[in-house]
């Protein structure tokens, strides 16, 4: 399996973030920033669902034995890769779809957001806002149980509707 940045800590990682390829990576990099700005432990791969599909069910099939507690699975075009991982594994999987060069990332959203009965993806915009969603929705349903980080997702809400608060229009400068 290839790595292309191990964000790793010592720590377990808690979250998996995988996407189909490299090129991928300026898209998913914001789920991984979020989730480091959070301190929760994660770890980024490249896992092609079509050019690495026995790495791909090696993966869904350990995400439970080795701790994971959400899967982000970022992919452009076809797109499958979040479907194939949430047929892997029980994790949760949260799709992220990556802007495509000839439609734009729609083609990546309705891949992934279309998935049949019985198998959920949760999915999130086209982009890096669903990157960075996705870690964060992540980090909200860890929340639930983990007091310490439902303090910072109160603080990260808060700074944010005081930025809001703070805008003027027109904007300056
Ligand atoms: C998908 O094909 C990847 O997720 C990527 O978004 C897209 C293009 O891949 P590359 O040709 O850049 O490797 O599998």
């Amino acid at each position: 399996m290839s790595s292309i940045a191990d964000t790793s800590t010592d720590k377990q990682p808690l979250i998996g973030i995988i996407m189909g390829s490299s090129s991928d990576w300026d898209i998913m990099k914001h789920a991984a920033d979020m989730l480091s700005d959070f301190g929760v432990p994660h770890e980024t791969l490249v896992i092609s669902a079509h050019r690495m599909p026995a790495d791909m069910a090696q993966y869904g099939a350990q995400a439970v034995r080795r701790g994971l507690r959400g899967i982000i699975a970022g992919a452009g075009g076809a797109a499958h890769l979040p479907g194939m991982m949430a047929a892997l594994t029980p994790v949760p999987v949260y799709g992220v779809p990556v802007p495509s060069r000839y439609l734009r990332g729609e083609d990546s959203l309705l891949s992934i957001v279309q998935m049949p009965k019985g198998v959920p993806v949760a999915t999130f915009a086209i982009g890096e806002a669903g990157a960075a969603n996705a870690a964060l929705h992540a980090i909200a349903c860890m929340a639930v149980t983990e007091p310490a980080l439902r303090d910072k997702l109160d603080a990260f809400r808060a700074r944010q509707t005081e930025a809001a608060r703070n805008m003027v229009v027109p904007p300056p400068g």
